[in-house]
């Protein structure tokens, strides 16, 4: 499926924007979770003009630059509401290449386990420290008591879910590290 397609409609759902103003989308908070480089979105802009979901006006910039103003249409609003309303299964666990390490643990010595996976601790907790950071920001900004009306109400849910995923993830990786230094698992 062309999810791609779908972030454009949402984005573009906002407001209207230029096709630089959706690739500075796509380095910001956007793109944090769901990134995209130029050669994806232009080409998929061009799909969405095509299929009548997204359309264009060229206005000029300065004396003689042009850029294309993108903005979605009633039939572009109505593709966006039938996939946001979608009930879908839960998708394939997303590959995690440290968990296939994981998984073949002894074939490493348990001091070199214990490295990687203090390594990995430090790096995780540092993860968590900078989406820790986004969240207080974005709390100071929102003000109190952020409600589904509220324009950060989206960006309040993707990040306390990534703060808790990689909280998660640390308490797992230290659960880990003191069952390779004791050299047993389970109980
Ligand atoms: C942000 C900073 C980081 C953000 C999301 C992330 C949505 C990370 C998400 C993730 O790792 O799942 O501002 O905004």
């Amino acid at each position: 499926m062309r999810v791609l397609k779908y972030a454009i409609l949402g984005l573009l759902d906002k407001g209207s924007l230029s096709g630089y103003d959706m690739t500075s989308h796509f380095k910001a908070e956007l793109g944090q979770f769901w990134s995209a480089k130029h050669s994806q979105i232009y080409p998929e802009l061009k799909k969405l003009t095509n299929e009548g979901f997204i359309e264009f006006k060229t206005v000029i910039q300065g004396s003689k630059l042009e850029k294309k103003m993108y903005s979605i249409t009633d039939d572009g609003k109505r593709e966006l509401h039938e996939w946001l309303t979608a009930y879908k299964p839960v998708p394939d666990t997303v590959k995690d290449e440290f968990m296939l390490k994981a998984y073949f643990i002894s074939s490493m010595k348990p001091a070199e386990a214990e490295g990687l996976f203090a390594d990995q601790l430090a790096k995780r907790k540092e993860k968590a420290a900078f989406l820790k950071e986004r969240l207080e920001t974005l709390k100071q900004e929102a003000g109190p008591g952020i409600s589904f009306r509220s324009p950060h109400f989206g960006h309040y849910l993707v990040l306390t879910r990534a703060l808790e995923r990689e909280n998660g993830y640390c308490s797992w990786l230290e659960k880990a590290l003191e069952l390779i230094k004791s050299g047993q698992a389970g109980s």
